[in-house]
């Protein structure tokens, strides 16, 4: 059976902590959707790994690590992903597998990406990408002219020459499309015969490899990069990635039935943040929300960016559950939240004075809704050194169960900072 770790809310909730933490007892580790959009952080005896396509769970040296069909992928991004990671001191030797279904992302993917982002900032609509080329890969994919892992690795005859072909014509339609497009097929075919051989040793049928494991009794645990709130079809659109970030992305990413699952977690962060643009109804433009920012250290771990910061959305957190259905939650971050006389939690939308009773699928009534609040006294103490739920403060406990009754979902987990030890489990 397989455990569904996702993130509820615009990303980087700290899904890889608790990756981490539960890998610990996991024989296979599985991405089922993104890319090297992803960035996620994981800290073990004070050693950073930051992980983008690959999964967390290589932390783990007894665990069996897969890329499945619905995850794009960058082979010279993987390669240095890779080494960055072996050279920290973690042998992956026999441990990482690529699915043979898997969209190739090329560098004229990243080129047309960059220049997508331009031209939509000619007109102020720029969505903010991770200019890794997600969109313009999974562009292809949908349109039936994108290239697989086996369609690069195949030693059917002819197989290279095809290969050629296809790449060719993909690179002919963008100089077409942008005229100045600076893109060299014979570069670009060099370097990918050498890829070629490289990626060999980990490609496998990766229907076959979960389906084996899942026979097998194997302990599986899917791991969600990005997020609902980032969903194609759920989240913000246009303002999202190019996957299902939502429990749908797990089962079309990976081939796997929906009674192969069992319990889905939602990583919930104490407050939230979005990195890219679009709406954000509890953003903080103002002292609270440069706090979080500051005391969260909340930058983006692939580009680098300021995440923008805000309190919790407790209507966004809801539409979130109902999507995913998770069995529990990890509150992540609540440390951040130590020296806050006041905590607030978004708990409805007002637009245009009357009450919102479903998520507004409507950018233009997103951006306006009021939003109504509740507000906490805060704990004003250091949690970071508590080791059982049950010594947490008071007011931390009150803001928690709010949290959790709101919802319905019991919370499981409490995060009180970044490293492995640092995750509180609630009875
Ligand atoms: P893309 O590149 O096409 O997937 O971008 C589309 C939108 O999705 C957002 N997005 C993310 N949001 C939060 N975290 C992400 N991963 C990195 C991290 C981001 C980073 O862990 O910090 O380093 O900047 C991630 N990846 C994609 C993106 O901001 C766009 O809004
Ligand atoms: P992900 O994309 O969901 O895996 O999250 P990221 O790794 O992008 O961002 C989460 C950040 O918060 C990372 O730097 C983590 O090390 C850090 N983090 C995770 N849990 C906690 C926590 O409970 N407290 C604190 N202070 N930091 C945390
Ligand atoms: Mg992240």
């Amino acid at each position: 059976m397989a455990d569904v770790v996702l993130g509820s809310q615009w990303g980087d909730e700290g899904k890889g902590k608790l990756v981490d933490v539960l890998c610990e007892d996991i024989d296979v580790c599985a991405r089922c959707q993104g890319g090297n959009n992803a960035g996620h952080t994981i800290i073990v005896n004070d050693v950073k790994y930051d992980f983008h396509m690959l999964p967390s769970g290589l932390v783990n040296p007894k665990c069996k690590n897969l890329i499945g069909s619905g995850v794009v992928v960058h082979l010279p991004s993987f390669f240095e992903e890779l080494e960055a990671i072996e050279t920290k001191g973690l042998d992956c030797t026999g441990r990482l597998f690529v699915s043979s279904r898997a969209h190739l992302v090329f560098g004229f993917h990243q080129r047309t990406d960059k220049l997508k982002e331009a031209e939509l900032h000619e007109t102020k609509k720029s969505i903010g990408t991770t200019g890794k080329g997600i969109g313009p890969t999974y562009s292809t994919k949908a349109s039936r002219s994108g290239i697989r892992v086996h369609h690069l690795v195949s030693d059917e005859p002819d197989s290279w020459k095809e290969f050629e072909t296809r790449l060719s014509r993909l690179i002919e339609t963008r100089k077409k499309r942008y005229g100045h497009f600076d893109c060299d097929l014979d570069s670009e075919l060099a370097k990918y015969k050498v890829l070629r051989e490289k990626i060999k040793p980990f490609v496998v049928d990766s229907i076959e490899f979960m389906h084996d494991a899942i026979k097998e009794k194997k302990k599986i645990l899917v791991e969600g990069a990005n997020a609902l709130m980032l969903d194609i079809d759920f989240g913000t659109y246009p303002y999202v990635t190019s996957s299902n970030t939502g429990i749908g992305g797990v089962l079309t990413g990976l081939g796997i039935p929906p009674k192969a699952i069992n319990n889905i977690y939602g990583v919930v962060k104490a407050y939230t943040t979005r990195v890219g643009e679009g709406p954000f109804p509890t953003e903080q433009l103002n002292e609270d929300g440069e706090k979080l920012q500051t005391i969260g250290c909340e930058y983006g771990v692939t580009t680098g960016r300021k995440r923008r910061c805000g309190w919790l959305d407790l209507v966004v957190l809801k539409y979130s559950t109902l999507i995913n259905g998770y069995t529990s939650l990890n509150i992540t971050k609540l440390d951040v939240l130590d020296t806050f006389k006041e905590i607030k939690i978004g708990v409805s939308y007002t637009y245009q004075g009357k009450k919102v009773t479903t998520f507004p699928e409507d950018l233009h009534a997103l951006g306006k809704v009021d939003v109504e609040y509740v507000t906490f006294p805060g704990w004003e103490q250091d949690i970071t050194q508590i080791k059982n739920y049950e010594d947490l403060p008071e007011n931390a406990k009150k803001y928690l169960e709010f949290i959790e009754e709101y919802v319905e979902v019991p919370i499981q987990w409490v995060g009180t900072g970044p490293g492995r030890e640092s995750m509180l489990e609630k009875n």
